[in-house]
């Protein structure tokens, strides 16, 4: 099993996780932690806090001179932002008068869209800024830090993950599926929304501008594509196994996702089956599509069927809500007077959509490499890649004409 915990406040002292379960074994590529957390800042739309942090993950524990021996690996990700806050987020009593930062007044005007309303309803706070430091997406930084890990554990099977952006408002890639992973990771590092095509990304960054000058904000999609994953990941056998449920629990828990496609996602309801199912050819001397050496001309299923990895590329898709601090506040009340007013404006960014892809990124591969630890026996690395070796080469015999 591996399993993680976050935990921090926005602006508290720290973000803090724990991921229990990596194999022993595994060398870990601490600047590699850092380009995934330091690709979450980026894109355009995002706001001045971005401009404050420059995450970077320290390890306290579960590595021992730069290898995994399979404790519990905690890590901390320290707010930089801290400094300015202590006086609101003081977390030992009250500030004292030496105490730095400003004090801020009680949040009471919840944001449509954000967890404020239904958090204070449920915890009985009278200041929303108890629930809005934890629901902030910053808590999404722990997500990427520990994501890095399970993906330098899958690259050891040959496992890649990337993503793009495939709509920002009403700007989108017309055919989401036709976009090929090399496509993907042929999109120049310094791309500032991370979409293949230049044109539709011109539209997107004049949908950001435009949303910035109305006060408004945008949502978006992003497709997450994972090459060289392993068949046979998840099962059928049971709901809590199958792999694309459990893909869509991950991918629905980053805020603001509220749908997730596999494969052709929601477009497999207006189609045909004949036009939908990807049919089994016998393979070409060319052309490799699938992890095992058989031909899918098509991948609607997006590289799962009956919840299993198949060998195609897996391919998901999120949706995500526009941010719900409008600098244009929509309507709301104040929890105390309980009339009309006009919802609070917290510092925030305009579209997080490229963000909420790297985070996408590394939910995948936290599912895909508690997957790989379930079928390939988890305790050590060296394990895992004989099982997965042996595996392997029986199922490509299989299918392996004589
Ligand atoms: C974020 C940090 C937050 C927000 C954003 C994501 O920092 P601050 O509140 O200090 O600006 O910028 O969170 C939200 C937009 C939200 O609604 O929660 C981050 O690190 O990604």
């Amino acid at each position: 099993m591996l399993r993680f915990l976050t935990a921090g406040e926005s602006h508290g002292p720290s973000l803090v996780m724990i991921l229990e379960g990596m194999p022993a074994g595994l060398a870990i590529d601490f600047d590699a932690i850092t380009a995934q957390l330091r690709r979450r800042q980026g894109g355009y739309g995002r706001g001045r806090r971005m401009a404050i942090e420059s995450d970077r993950a320290q390890a306290l524990s579960g590595i021992r001179h730069g290898v995994t021996t399979g404790s519990p690996i905690a890590l901390t990700i320290p707010n930089r932002d801290w400094d300015n806050w202590q006086r609101t987020m003081a977390v030992e009593g009250a500030p004292s008068a030496e105490t730095p930062g400003v004090d801020r007044p009680l949040v009471t005007r919840p944001r449509p869209g954000h967890a404020d309303l239904a958090g204070v309803a449920k915890y009985g706070h009278d200041d929303v800024r108890n629930v809005l430091e934890r629901a902030s997406a910053r808590e999404t930084a722990s997500r990427v830090a520990v994501g890095s890990i399970a993906r330098q554990l899958l690259q050891h099977f040959g496992v890649a993950i990337v993503s793009h952006v495939a709509s920002l408002g009403a700007a989108a890639i017309p055919d989401v599926l036709g976009v090929t992973f090399e496509d993907v990771v042929g999109i120049p590092s310094d791309s500032p929304l991370h979409c293949v095509d230049r044109a539709v990304e011109l539209q997107m960054i004049a949908a950001i501008d435009a949303a910035r000058e109305a006060g408004d904000t945008l949502g978006g999609s992003f497709e997450v594509i994972a090459r060289g994953v392993p068949v046979g990941l998840g099962s059928h056998v049971q709901w809590d196994r199958k792999l694309d449920g459990r893909l869509g629990q991950a991918l629905m828990s980053i805020p603001a996702i509220k749908a997730v496609g596999i494969g052709r996602g929601p477009g497999v309801a207006s189609l045909p089956g004949s036009r939908i199912h990807d049919e089994i050819l016998p393979p070409t001397a060319t052309h490799r599509s699938s992890q095992l050496p058989i031909e899918r001309p098509t991948n609607n299923a997006g590289g799962l069927e009956g919840g299993i990895t198949n060998g195609q590329d897996l391919r998901v898709t999120a949706y995500m809500k526009p941010i719900a601090t409008l600098m244009k506040p929509l309507r709301s009340i104040d929890i105390n007077t309980l009339e009309l007013s006009p919802a609070a404006i917290e510092r925030s960014d305009v579209c997080a959509v490229p963000a909420a892809a790297v985070v996408g990124e590394a939910m995948v591969a936290l599912v895909l490499a508690e997957a790989a630890i379930e079928k390939f026996g988890g305790d050590s690395l060296q394990e895992m890649v004989t099982n997965w070796q042996a595996f392997s080469d029986r199922t490509t015999h299989r299918f392996t004409k004589a």
